[in-house]
């Protein structure tokens, strides 16, 4: 096996002088240059003391050397650990204590935040976006390392954090064996190659930004348009020099706004794919209707990379995630006794294979209730499989709300909210919206006659959570419903409240 990094300088060799990065107003960035500043970092990680096994915290503004560094701390053996540039100080605290990395690397702008978190076990650098900061400093005066510490498949390569049932954030632990044998798997099935113009405006913070988008590319030897946001009128204009999207449903629901999109100005494009979150059956065949082309959808998770994928050559179809990827199994369990259920009905859907991750960091008796003896992992989603083979999903098992492809776990929001003063309990839940999916949507019971402001409660919540975890919407009620054993019956009020974000502009 050979790991990212390994793939990545073999493509760096052929390919040199080829750009890898392409970025509006910006130079392009070839893999040479590219590899000359991976090594450079690799020798700056070095001198500062990383080794094998080390985390590597980074939590920065996306940018060419923010995937230098993912690759330099592959080299070096260490653990990667991105972090959502929308985490709070509150939130950082945690995944630092829970990690505890070697180095926490955040950007310029906020160095001064984050001080206060330096001590003898843990350094302190920042990377700003456009290569400045003390890690890239270090990096241009550094020895190049062109050596590596040779990684086998079952050696760590990355923790990802990803919510909790409970609240407290897990750390997904993925190996490199994860890593490269989902990238094989997804350029066999996405025909993709070095010919390919990949538009990556996914954050690389993630899962289907970093490890599906940029593993693809880099291994590949295809050149990405790398832009630090999404913006449909953008995407557009660079589809006639494009050939591939990757993108979240809130991309494709985005696109289909804009009139601009037609079979012309996507006419250079050969493949759009779609996941994270379910694309609507609707946009699917909207996006066809004006295209031609279908949305080709899959399906993954943190825990697992990809799972599913609808064919490249064959039918796409709306509403449903495909096929296992090669080497990978997928059964449907019933929810009480986890017995194999047959096609056609509706259970959990668990995973077996060597895209699935180690286990969570330091939780050894999570991780065990999230895997059956046999090894197969339970995903925590519902589906079936149909009589044409192709998985769907049909629901979640777990207590999880999708906004715009990013998790947001309603128990970690209903701790903040039942903390703040007047606030008897809360219940979290995601309402159709039209924009994000799903919208984070708090109903909030005060505590005996206090009069609760719910744009004051929205605005409590602001330097304890992430933005995206936060409400659009609180609605103020006097008791939850509740069934006979006393459980919130959040079914109830998604009910009640199913069209609070109807005509919704964004
Ligand atoms: C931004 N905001 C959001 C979200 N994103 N609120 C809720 N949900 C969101 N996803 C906030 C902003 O802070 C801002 O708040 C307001 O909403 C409007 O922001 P806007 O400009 O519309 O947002 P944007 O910058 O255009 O971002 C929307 C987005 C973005 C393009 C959908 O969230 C995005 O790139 N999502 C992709 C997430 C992703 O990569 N997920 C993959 C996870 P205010 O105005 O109040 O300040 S990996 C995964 O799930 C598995 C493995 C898989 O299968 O891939
Ligand atoms: P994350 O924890 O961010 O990795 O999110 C993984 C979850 O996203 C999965 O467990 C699914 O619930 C959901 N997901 C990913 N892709 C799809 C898809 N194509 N359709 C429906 N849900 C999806």
């Amino acid at each position: 096996m050979q790991t990212i990094h390994e793939q990545f300088i073999q493509t760096a060799e052929l390919l040199e002088g080829k750009p890898l990065f392409q970025r509006p107003g910006k130079p392009d960035i070839s893999f040479a240059q590219m590899r000359d500043i991976v090594e450079r970092m690799a020798g700056a990680l070095t001198e500062m003391g990383v080794t094998p096994g080390d985390r590597v915290a980074v939590q920065v503004e996306k940018s060419p050397e923010a995937i230098a560094l993912y690759l330099a701390v592959l080299q070096v053996g260490g653990i990667f650990l991105p972090l959502n540039t929308a985490y709070t100080g509150p939130e950082i605290d945690y995944f630092v204590g829970d990690a505890s990395p070697r180095i926490f690397v955040c950007d310029p702008a906020v160095a001064a935040d984050h001080a206060h978190r330096a001590s003898d076990a843990l350094r302190v650098e920042t990377l700003g976006p456009d290569a400045d900061g003390t890690l890239m400093d270090a990096a241009r005066s550094a020895t190049p390392r062109e050596d590596r510490v040779e990684c086998g498949p079952s050696d760590r390569a990355a923790i990802l954090y990803t919510s909790g049932t409970t609240g407290r954030s897990k750390g997904a632990v993925l190996t490199h064996g994860n890593l490269t044998s989902n990238t094989e798997a997804l350029l066999e099935c996405w025909r993709f190659t070095a010919d390919d113009r990949l538009i990556h405006a996914l954050p690389i913070f993630h899962t289907h930004g970093l490890f599906v988008a940029a593993n693809m590319a880099l291994t590949a030897g295809a050149t990405m348009v790398f832009l630090t946001k999404f913006d449909p009128e953008q995407a557009i204009d660079l589809m006639d020099r494009a050939t591939v999207l990757m993108g979240v449903p809130t991309f494709y629901t985005r696109l289909l706004k804009s009139d601009r999109l037609t079979r012309e100005t996507t006419a250079n494009m050969r493949l759009f794919v779609s996941g994270s979150a379910p694309l609507l059956a609707e946009d699917h065949r909207a996006f066809e209707e004006r295209t031609g082309m279908k949305i080709l959808e899959r399906y993954g998770m943190t825990e697992t990379c990809m799972i599913a994928s609808n064919p490249y050559e064959g039918d796409r179809i709306p509403g449903a995630v495909g096929m296992a990827l090669p080497g990978i199994a997928i059964r449907v369990t019933d929810r009480e006794t986890g017995a194999p259920l047959p096609d056609g009905q509706i259970g959990l859907i668990e995973v077996k294979g060597p895209n699935v991750f180690e286990g969570y960091w330091n939780m050894p008796e999570k991780t065990a209730s999230e895997f059956r003896e046999d090894g197969f992992f339970i995903t925590g989603d519902l589906g079936l499989i149909g009589d044409d083979g192709y998985l769907r999903i049909s629901g979640r098992d777990k207590d999880l709300v999708i906004s715009g492809g990013y998790n947001v776990y309603p128990k970690e929001v209903e701790e903040a909210l039942d903390a703040l003063p007047g606030v008897l309990e809360s219940a979290v839940i995601g309402l159709p919206h039209p924009d994000l999916g799903e919208g984070v949507t708090a109903v909030v019971v005060p505590k005996g006659d206090a009069s609760l402001d719910p744009e004051a409660l929205r605005a409590a919540l602001s330097d304890k959570l992430a933005r995206f975890k936060q409400p659009k919407r609180v609605i103020l009620a006097d008791a939850l419903p509740r069934n006979v054993m006393g459980k919130v019956q959040k079914a109830e009020l998604r009910r009640n409240h199913a069209t609070l974000y109807a005509g919704v502009d964004a």
